[in-house]
């Protein structure tokens, strides 16, 4: 039989991307091909920060443009994944309202405390399972309520970025389930939107659709759409549309218990189990349980990840120094070792004006050696993930009961091959390595499953294992990372270590 081709958007907090993927039942084979792609850049305007959506929609319409002109007249379907808890809001005719926030907009500074006060933490921690993140959608619906509420009694229907994308693509307005379950407003026990909560908070209940199972087709491209771009008409499947939970579908793990590190802007650290784990420690901890596919749990923790990085590299490219993330990575491996920690998930860290000074005033109100070249901050910054890595993979094993004899590293972060060897140090246990496009190929492996081609998840994860390299990373310096462990906790529980 022929090789079955598909369309892949994958969406992250800095770009984007098309890939194209080929699957060759016969030889149990996948190949991709990265046909398209774009910089994701937000916007800000007055006092708030946006996506920049319509944008995004154009770069989805050239990826399919540019799949037909690369030769592609065989797509069977496509789907989209993107970063999670963001929204748009549409009015009763069907037009969207305003841009959608970028979650890192401060309107969501104190809206917790508030959310709390009126629905207790215990109690949404009980009904939800998530962690508290100050960006999840239900407290950027508080801010908008109080900040703008016009908004809100305007609009009709919520749509999260993948199912408005594809809203805009199709003409279908449908929910995506293991998205609906980032904006902390569905039940993690009878998976359906609580009515108490939307009503405690005064939120429209009509805002929310019921959500589809990951692996749905959800319609088709509009007729408009196919005339404009002059190509047949694709079929549209909601994948697991948060990328992580994408991610989290191509680690390619034999086992059913492993660990894994989704890595990109966000390092996402934790396991696979098939039930929401709600206890007081998990709740103690801040973990969270996001809906995966086909019934599977992700039980982790968000590291603030690459953005730190990604930021500085921001703050210096404006400074006009120019320094690719390859020279920043060989300037931190020049750098001398374990002077400067931080607690990467300290809120200063969130969104700063000025990462290099916010790390540096860290270091500075935590009585440490401020770090004051490019490589030195880059070095405390990788040394930091890594001790980090450490102590949310120890919690995830006392919180399942599993021990991980290694960790899996899906996603672009693995590029970042002194990260991966700090991680393996840090953690004294191997690393796994593979494959960079963790959440393009979860998307792609999840439309072939549901057209057929594939049996189910754990065929899908051996084929991705037959056709992708995977680079293992062995521990060093055991000694070192463990004194470097130590002060790492000492000086993160002066800042409460979150
Ligand atoms: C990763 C991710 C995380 C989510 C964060 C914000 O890209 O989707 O899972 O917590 O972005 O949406």
């Amino acid at each position: 039989s022929k090789p079955s081709s598909v369309l892949a958007f994958d969406l992250g907090a800095s770009s984007g991307r098309a890939i194209v993927g080929r699957l060759d039942s016969e030889a149990g084979q996948v190949t991709i091909e990265e046909i398209h792609r774009f910089p994701n850049d937000p916007v800000k305007v007055g006092d708030h920060l946006h996506w920049d959506i319509l944008r995004l929609f154009h770069e989805l319409k050239q990826g399919i443009l540019q799949t037909k002109q690369l030769g592609y007249t065989d797509i069977e379907s496509l789907a989209i994944d993107s970063w999670a808890v963001d929204f748009g809001l549409l009015s009763q005719n069907g037009e969207l309202l305003g841009n959608p926030y970028h979650y890192r907009d401060h309107q969501t500074d104190h809206a917790m405390d508030k959310v709390f006060a009126l629905v207790g933490r215990e109690k949404l921690y009980a009904k939800t399972g998530l962690q508290f993140l100050q960006f999840n959608s239900i407290f950027q619906l508080a801010a908008i309520k109080e900040r703008n509420p016009e908004l809100l009694e305007r609009a009709a229907t919520l749509l999260m970025i993948p199912d408005l994308l594809r809203y805009f693509l199709t003409g279908e307005k449908h929910s995506e389930f293991t998205n609906s379950t980032t904006t902390q407003l569905l039940n993690a026990t009878t998976k359906t939107w609580d009515a108490e909560l939307l009503e405690q908070l005064e939120l429209p209940a009509r805002l929310l659709l019921d959500p589809v199972a990951s692996g749905t087709r959800v319609g088709s491209l509009t007729e408009d759409i196919c005339t404009d771009l002059d190509v047949a008409s694709i079929p549209v499947i909601a994948v697991g549309e948060h990328d992580t939970a994408s991610a989290v579908v191509a680690v390619p793990a034999l086992d059913d218990h492993f660990a894994f590190l989704s890595c990109g802007t966000w390092s996402l650290l934790g396991t696979e189990t098939m039930e929401p784990v709600l206890t007081e420690q998990a709740l103690a901890w801040n973990f969270t349980n996001e809906g995966g596919v086909y019934g599977t749990n992700r039980l982790l923790k968000n590291i603030m990840g690459l953005w730190l990085i990604q930021e500085c590299k921001r703050t210096w490219d404006k400074e006009g120094k120019n320094l690719s993330f390859a020279t920043l990575v060989k300037l931190a491996e020049q750098a001398k070792p374990f002077q400067s920690f931080i607690d990467p998930d300290d809120d200063m860290f969130l969104n700063p004006q000025h990462m290099p000074k916010q790390i540096q005033q860290y270091c500075r109100d935590t009585q440490q050696v401020v770090p004051q070249s490019e490589g030195e901050i880059a070095r405390c910054i990788l040394e930091s993930l890594a001790l980090k890595y450490r102590f949310v993979l120890e919690w995830t094993e006392q919180l399942t009961g599993v021990t991980y004899p290694g960790l899996h590293i899906v996603g672009g972060g693995i590029q970042n091959e002194l990260l991966c060897q700090f991680t393996a140090s840090a953690t004294g246990r191997e690393v796994w390595a593979g494959p960079v496009e963790g959440s393009a190929l979860g998307n792609l492996v999840v439309q072939w499953i549901a057209l057929g081609y594939i049996a189910n998840l754990r065929e899908a994860r051996k084929l991705i294992r037959n056709s992708f390299p995977v680079k293992t990373y062995i521990p060093e310096d055991a000694a070192g990372w463990q004194a470097a462990y130590a002060t790492f906790c000492q000086v993160a529980s002066r800042s409460r270590m979150k």
